[in-house]
C-alpha cells in the first residue's frame, strides 16, 4: 500500500482506528439526519451529488477496497451497488454516469442506511483481525468519507438554493463578527524552502514528495477578503470591466451573467442577501466572501492591485509565519497554482491510485479549509482542487503581493 507515506514511527493503533471509524461514520449519518428522503435523492446540477449517493458511495469505498479483498467470507450487500456507487474508478468497472446520480430513486434512503450497517459490521470484524498493514487504507477510507461530509453540505446548499422556499439546513445563529479592520501584510523572506509532506500522520498522496522550491520575497494578507470589500469591487464595476479578467473568466461571466458571488441576491438598492446553510440572510460585510470562482478571485486581486498567492507561498507562510488568521476554518483559499504533480510524484498501482493523480489537469489548487470542513481534516500541506469556474464550494480569497 504505497498511496500514503507513513514515515512516522507511531502508526495509528488499530484500537484508535476503531474509535475513529465509528465516529466518522456516525458523523456522516448525523449530517443526513435533518434531511428528508426527498431531500436526499435530488441532484441539483451535474457537479453535485445527492446526499443518499454520498452515504452509499463512502460505504462502497470500504466495501470495495477493504472488505472484498481482505475479509474472508464477506458477502457484498448487493452486487448491483458497485455500478450505482462507484464514482470514477475505471479499474473497478462501469458506473452510473455522474450527471445521472439523481435518478437513483432506489435503493431508498432507508436501504442505504442498512447498507451502511452491513458494511460497518464487516469493518468491525476486519478491524478485530488487527491487520496493521491495512491501517493506511482504513485511514484513507476515513479521510475520503470526511471529504464527502464537506461535499454533502456543499451539495445540499446548492440544492436548497434552487428552492423558492430557501430552506435552512440548520438553525445556528450567525457568528458575531468583529468590526472591520484593514488588512495587515505579513512579509515573508522566501528563498529556497521545502513544501509538501514528509508523512507523520495521515496525508493524501498528492501532498508528496516533499521538495524544494524557490520563493521570491512576498507578502501575504493576514486575513481573507470580506463581503464588504467584495461589494466595493462590484460597485466599482468589477463584473463589467473585461480588463480585470482572464479571458476564460470573462467569457464565463458573460455566458452565465455573473454579477456577484454565487448565492447572492440583490434585495433592494445597496442591499444583498446570500443563501447559506442557515437559509437566506443579509450579507455580513465583515465576514469573508464565499462562493467565488478562481476567475472572480483573480479579477478581484487585479482590481485590488494585488495577486493570488502560489500554493508554495501559501503553504510556506501557513507553516512558518505568525499572525495569519482565517487559515483553516472560514473559506478555502484559491491559489494561482495549477493542481499538478509534485516533482517525483507517482500515483500508486491499482484502483486507489486513481484517487487524486488522474485529476492533475485543468484544475487550480486551493489551500486551507472552510467552515464546513470536518475539524482535524486539514493541514498546511493539504491540496484541495477544483476547476477555475467552480464556485459551489466554500471558496474565498487571501491576497498576496510582491514584497515592498
Ligand atoms: C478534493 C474535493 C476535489 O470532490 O472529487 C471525493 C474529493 N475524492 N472522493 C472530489 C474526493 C474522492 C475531491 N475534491
Ligand atoms: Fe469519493
Amino acid at each position: 500500500m504505497t498511496l500514503l507515506s507513513h514515515s512516522s514511527p507511531e502508526i495509528t493503533s488499530v484500537a484508535d482506528l476503531r474509535l475513529r471509524y465509528h465516529s466518522v461514520r456516525a458523523n456522516s449519518e448525523a449530517l443526513a439526519a435533518p434531511l428528508s428522503p426527498e431531500d436526499q435523492v435530488v441532484q441539483s446540477m451535474p457537479d453535485a451529488s445527492p446526499t443518499k449517493w454520498h452515504l452509499a458511495h463512502t460505504t462502497w469505498f470500504f466495501e470495495t477496497f477493504l472488505l472484498m479483498p481482505h475479509l474472508p467470507d464477506y458477502q457484498a450487500f448487493d452486487p448491483a451497488f458497485s455500478y450505482l456507487f462507484n464514482s470514477y474508478y475505471e479499474a473497478v468497472g462501469p458506473r452510473q454516469p455522474r450527471p445521472l446520480r439523481g435518478l437513483i430513486t432506489r435503493p431508498s434512503a432507508a436501504e442505504v442506511l442498512a447498507y451502511r450497517a452491513h458494511v460497518d459490521a464487516g469493518m468491525a470484524r476486519l478491524l478485530n483481525m488487527q491487520l496493521q498493514e491495512l491501517v493506511p487504507l482504513v485511514e484513507l477510507g476515513l479521510a475520503h468519507e470526511e471529504q464527502h461530509q464537506e461535499l454533502i453540505l456543499m451539495d445540499i446548499l446548492h440544492l436548497f438554493s434552487c428552492s423558492p422556499l430557501s430552506p435552512a439546513y440548520r438553525q445556528n445563529p450567525a457568528q458575531a463578527r468583529p468590526d472591520y479592520r484593514p488588512v495587515e501584510w505579513r512579509s515573508v523572506a522566501g528563498g529556497i524552502v521545502e513544501v509538501g509532506s514528509d508523512g507523520g500522520g495521515f496525508i493524501f498522496d498528492n501532498e508528496t514528495p516533499r521538495h524544494k522550491v524557490y520563493l521570491q520575497p512576498y507578502a501575504l494578507a493576514d486575513r481573507l477578503v470580506t463581503n464588504g470589500e467584495w461589494l466595493a469591487f462590484m460597485a466599482d464595476g468589477g463584473y463589467r470591466r473585461p480588463e480585470l479578467w482572464l479571458s476564460d473568466g470573462w467569457a464565463k461571466t458573460q455566458a452565465e451573467n455573473w454579477q456577484s458571488p454565487l448565492y447572492w441576491r440583490q434585495e433592494e438598492q445597496e442591499s444583498w442577501s446570500a443563501m447559506g446553510l442557515e437559509g437566506r440572510a443579509k450579507i455580513d460585510p465583515n465576514a469573508p466572501v464565499l462562493h467565488v470562482s478562481y476567475y472572480e478571485a483573480a479579477a478581484y486581486a487585479e482590481w485590488a492591485g494585488a495577486r493570488l498567492p502560489t500554493e508554495s507561498e501559501w503553504e510556506h507562510a501557513a507553516a512558518t509565519v505568525a499572525g495569519l488568521s482565517e487559515l483553516y476554518a472560514e473559506a478555502w483559499q484559491w491559489t494561482r497554482s495549477a493542481y499538478d504533480a509534485y516533482p517525483g510524484f507517482h500515483a500508486s498501482a491499482g484502483a486507489v491510485g486513481e484517487y487524486n493523480g488522474k485529476f492533475m489537469v485543468g484544475q487550480m489548487s486551493l489551500r486551507g479549509g472552510s467552515s464546513i470542513t470536518p475539524v482535524g481534516h486539514t493541514r498546511a500541506t493539504y491540496r484541495n482542487f477544483f476547476p477555475p469556474s467552480a464556485r459551489w464550494m466554500f471558496s474565498g480569497v487571501r491576497l498576496a503581493r510582491e514584497a515592498t
